[in-house]
């Protein structure tokens, strides 16, 4: 039986993660994989996650199950994390999932569920694991324009042009904030233009939020998505703890579905529940647990904002110096898109053997795209990137 399987791609971005640990340079800079790392490379675990952990330790008196669908505490916690006071609460089904990933199959499948012929729009390009994903349970993907390759921006007519295409029933994905590969982001008025098209059509939102807190601040990452929670009458969206919580290995998240009653919202809300339970039953939960108690404690939840925001703000500043380095080096604007950008990510439209000849001639990593961690610089890396880029003719 077992010699029926056939070998199946590897995950590119986790390749390269094995690539660079395998390295033995000694000066080696790696702008792979989409983890948060501070300017000495390493990941910390945020203060208030340790002292819920701590909480969580002495306070905790079971292991017994939670619930199918998670800890109701938890989901409400996350409703209102992305949603505000966007929708009220009782038109909103939850359920928590093992991180972002298991929020986005989870989505997936029950439009699918709902409407086995809905085909999911997605973004050219977008995180590879939405389209793995999707091929894996059997959903057409069909691409739409995003990004310009030359500017580095939005293509945003492209964009509007090619979800034209879309017919009642469909999904659109799009990302929450700090669009993954990319690092440009729909304004807001943008976003306004694609929710009249997606009601005029009947298509349904699918919001894929994995970063909120990286890129213009808490509340401003998560205003696309409440304008789109507010102006549609129902909404998918996938959510992720594993970046701004810093608990990547806990696998903490959650699906939330935007019902247009009560009774709609129960169907959905079962729906949840029965794939979690077809899927692993239980969902994990002490990631949960912690953001639940960073979110319902005054002190910690401060702490936490304060330790995202010096985190979001790390990444802007190497965002500005990359962006100067490289119009001093040569003497145009062309990368300033860098500075525009927002999150973890920034595509630079270097060509793949630019890319390569980064990673075997200067020891630098990036994704074969040319997307870039901006969190693997610190501000004595930029410059070395910098004059790398120029060497090699990027
Ligand atoms: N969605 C996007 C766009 C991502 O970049 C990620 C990866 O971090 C995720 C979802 C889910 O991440 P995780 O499953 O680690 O929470
Ligand atoms: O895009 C990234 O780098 C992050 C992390 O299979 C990631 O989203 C990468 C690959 C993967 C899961 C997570």
């Amino acid at each position: 039986m077992l010699n029926d399987l056939t070998t199946q791609p590897p995950d590119k971005i986790l390749e390269l993660m094995q690539m660079f640990r395998a390295d033995p340079r000694p000066v080696k800079i790696d702008l792979g994989v989409g983890v948060y790392k501070d300017a000495t490379g390493h990941t910390p675990i945020m203060r208030a996650i340790k002292a819920a952990e701590q909480k969580w330790w002495e306070s905790e008196d079971s292991k017994s199950y939670t619930a199918l669908a998670g800890d109701a505490g938890f989901l409400d916690a996350m409703v209102a994390l992305v949603l505000d006071d966007a929708v009220a609460r009782e038109k909103v089904a939850a359920c928590a999932t093992p991180g972002g990933t298991g929020a986005v199959r989870q989505a997936f499948e029950l439009a699918q569920m709902a409407n086995p012929k809905a085909r999911v729009f997605t973004s050219d390009p977008t995180w590879p694991n939405h389209l793995s994903i999707l091929k894996h349970i059997g959903m057409e993907a069909v691409p739409y324009r995003y990004f310009d390759n030359d500017s580095g921006a939005v293509s945003f007519d492209g964009m509007l042009a090619d979800l034209a295409a879309v017919e009642t029933g469909d999904v659109v994905l799009l990302h929450g904030c700090c669009h993954n590969p990319t690092g440009a982001n729909l304004t807001l008025p943008e976003w306004q233009a694609v929710i009249e098209l997606m009601n005029a059509k009947g298509a349904i939102p699918m919001i894929d939020i994995a970063y909120q807190g990286f890129g213009d601040g808490l509340e401003e990452d998560a205003a696309g998505t409440r304008l789109v929670a507010r102006s549609c009458p129902e909404v998918l969206i996938a959510a992720s703890c594993s970046k701004n919580f810093g608990i990547y290995r806990e696998r903490t998240g959650c699906t939330m579905v935007i019902c247009q009653d009560q009774a709609q919202r129960d169907l959905a809300q079962a729906n949840l529940a029965h794939l979690n339970r077809q899927t692993y039953s239980f969902p994990p939960d002490h990631g949960a647990r912690l953001v639940t108690l960073v979110m319902n404690d005054d002190a910690l939840r401060a702490d936490w904002q304060a330790e995202l925001e010096e985190v979001r703000l790390g990444m802007l500043a190497l965002r500005e110096q990359l962006a100067g380095e490289l119009q001093r080096l040569t003497g145009s604007d062309r990368f300033g898109f860098i500075a525009q950008h927002r999150g973890m990510f920034s595509r630079l439209g270097l060509s793949p053997e630019v890319v390569k000849r980064l990673r075997e001639e200067h020891a630098i990593y990036m994704v074969g795209d040319s997307r870039i961690n901006v969190a693997g610089l610190n501000s004595e890396t930029v410059p070395i990137l910098a004059k790398a880029i120029v060497e090699v003719g990027g």
